[in-house]
């Protein structure tokens, strides 16, 4: 009676019917509700997205002047803050993207091409997707370690601000740290984690996955000081401030206390949790999903990139 779950690949073509909020409606608030054009370019770009299949070449767009204009923004606003708010590991990634993949304020880059350099950092790659996936839905692709990207862009009278996932929240934010070994198998423990879980078990995730991939803070290897991995922040030149000043609480990162917290979604966060390192934030995790009851385990076999139940 456990819940349906992807066991390869190709079952993650199931989830681009499933999409949502923002596929191709958007609500009243967003900045871009009442502008027709910006609707138009955001349905064409989720079509592609939704006839995607494993195995197709991920779609390529087109971008605008505007649009490069909208990235070039945020792109420039970012890099100021990133010497002294963001971790060492995406210090560290952030010129090899500029080199190999040609990441820079004057193009958005291409999630095929981001996929490409991913999988062979960390054997991660994207898949297009239209717009926000359930809870479950998202935390299952993690399993494969397949991360779903938006590929439309924020409303250009907003450059700093989006409500929802958009490409640069994925591409300056998640991709960069999923070039991290330790990062990728983060993301990877709550993936194998949630496939199959409980309802209640999916929700618990969902928060420890809000509280580390999207919001977390971490002590850096050898200044100990805090900074900045996730990507919620990492691509938000508002709250990557707001992050690290005095306003917020800070916690050191626990699973079984994340797991259990509510957290806006509107504003900034009044709480962040903070990790001694990558590695022992996913030791921790680790820890914690084997306390979740499930009537059988999983296996990933990274070769065929299959999961297998025991
Ligand atoms: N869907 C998409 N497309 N991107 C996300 O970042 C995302 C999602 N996050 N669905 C999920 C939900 C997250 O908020 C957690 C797992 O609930
Ligand atoms: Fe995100």
């Amino acid at each position: 009676t456990a819940p349906w779950f992807p066991r390869r690949l190709s079952d993650l073509d199931q989830f681009a019917s499933r999409c949502l909020q923002y596929g191709a409606e958007l609500d009243a608030n967003h900045p871009g509700f009442s502008d027709p054009e910006y609707r138009a370019r955001r349905a064409q770009i989720t079509r592609n997205a939704a006839l995607h299949k494993h195995g197709m070449r991920l779609p390529t767009v087109d971008y605008t002047e505007q649009e490069t204009a909208t990235w070039r923004t945020a792109y420039t606003e970012l890099a100021k803050l990133r010497k002294t708010h963001t971790s060492a590991r995406y210090q560290h990634i952030f010129p090899l993207l500029e080199r190999e993949v040609g990441f820079g304020p004057n193009r958005i880059p291409q999630l095929q091409e981001v996929s490409d350099f991913l999988r062979e950092c960390t054997g991660w790659t994207l898949r297009p997707v239209m717009g926000l996936l359930s809870p479950r839905d998202f935390l299952n692709g993690l399993a494969f370690r397949v991360f779903h990207s938006t590929q439309y862009i924020r409303h250009h009278s907003r450059p700093l601000y989006t409500p929802e996932p958009d490409v640069c929240h994925e591409l300056l934010g998640h991709a960069p740290m999923l070039c991290n070994e330790s990062f990728a198998d983060l993301s990877h423990v709550i993936g194998l984690a949630s496939l199959g879980a409980s309802d209640e078990d999916i929700e618990r995730l969902a928060k420890c996955y809000w509280f580390s991939i999207e919001f977390g803070l971490c002590r850096e290897p050898r200044t100990g000081e805090v900074r900045a991995y996730g990507a919620g922040l990492l691509s938000s030149y508002g709250e990557l401030q707001h992050c690290l000043s005095d306003a917020p609480e800070k916690r050191t990162w626990d699973p079984f206390d994340a797991a259990k917290q509510a957290y806006p979604i509107t504003e900034y966060q009044p709480l962040y949790y903070v990790a001694d390192s990558l590695d022992s934030a996913t030791e921790k995790l680790r820890i914690f999903s084997e306390t979740l009851e499930r009537p059988f385990s999983v296996h990933y076999n990274a070769y065929s990139q299959t999961v297998h139940v025991l």
